[in-house]
């Protein structure tokens, strides 16, 4: 089962992952460079069946980057809460308020005038996506150039979207962690995807990150008439919490299902028109959800 290769890097990162301090000061186990492979071409998604994953909410946000926007409150008005963390505790630091994040989350949604001080994260994967700003002041669309160049000349191995744009990371409410996406296109008409992601929590983060590669894969091969064929994951600092340690070993002890089908269910105009209910998941039946905290 695809799976198990996956509960298999959760078993080396506890059996043998180097036990260091991090930013976050939660602490981790760290592996250094790890690689999966999932086959999207017979219609499987590689979302978990160990626990349940909200593949909505991983959806729900891929297409938050493809609008290149960078504020939260489209997300929330969608409920859609991942990335609440940082301009809260920007907010907090700046005025010293002991504002909850439900009424954080409230105030952002009610009004756009607070939503556009406090709810922008920077710089983040939209702005780097859709509109890069070169020094001379003229914007890169890297989806719109990406589709292009599938269509025009697929055997270009110069296929790729890069977020980690080095003069503006400084600025960005978290750096990239899936980094940079590459594009390949077999002979028979399949598109393959690889996802370098240079910082991996491989119990709350990766699960995400394979479902909006995986979708963002279908979308970007619909539009260039492309069949989904295979999507390479390479995880850098690949680690585990130490408040994850638990809910990892409980996880690895779940015998994977076969995993859901996931297809588009009408044909978009272009990359910028999909939506959320344009996404089918059929036969989903995981175990259930697992808790964890987040390191902020
Ligand atoms: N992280 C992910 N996937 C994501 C995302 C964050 O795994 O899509 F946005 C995790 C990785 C790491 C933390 O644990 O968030 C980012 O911290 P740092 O920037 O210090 O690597």
């Amino acid at each position: 089962h695809p799976e198990q290769h996956y509960l298999d890097l959760l078993a080396q990162v506890l059996a043998r992952g180097d036990r260091r301090v991090d930013r976050t000061g939660v602490g981790t186990l760290s592996l250094f460079g790890a690689m999966l492979r999932f086959d999207l071409s017979k219609g499987a998604a590689p979302i978990l069946t160990t626990k349940k994953v909200y593949w909505k909410t991983a959806v729900k946000e891929m297409l938050w980057f493809l609008t290149g926007g960078t504020n939260i409150r489209p997300l929330l008005q969608q409920n859609v809460r991942i990335w609440t963390d940082w301009p809260l505790a920007a907010y907090r630091r700046a005025t010293g308020e002991e504002i909850g994040q439900a009424e954080f989350e409230a105030r952002i949604v009610a009004d756009e005038g607070f939503a556009a001080r406090w709810g922008d994260l920077g710089p983040v994967y939209g702005k780097q996506w859709r509109h890069w700003l070169g020094p001379d002041g003229r914007e890169h669309d890297q989806i719109a150039g990406l589709i292009e160049t599938l269509r025009t000349n697929p055997a270009s191995r110069r296929m790729l979207f890069h977020a980690w744009n080095v003069a503006e990371v400084g600025q960005m409410a978290l750096p990239p962690c899936h980094m940079v996406y590459q594009y390949h296109v077999t002979s028979d008409g399949r598109l393959n995807a690889l996802l370098y992601q240079r910082s991996v929590d491989l119990l709350l983060g990766a699960p995400f990150n394979f479902v909006g590669a995986a979708a963002l894969q279908l979308m970007i091969a619909q539009q260039a008439d492309l069949l989904p064929g295979e999507l390479v994951w390479v995880g850098g600092d690949t680690h585990l919490y130490l408040n994850h340690l638990e809910q990892a070993r409980e996880q690895i002890s779940r015998a994977p299902r076969d995993w859901p089908r996931m297809r588009l269910v009408r044909r978009a105009e272009s990359i910028d028109d999909y939506r959320i209910e344009d996404f089918a998941v059929e036969g989903y039946e995981p175990h259930p959800a697992i808790a964890a905290e987040v390191a902020v």
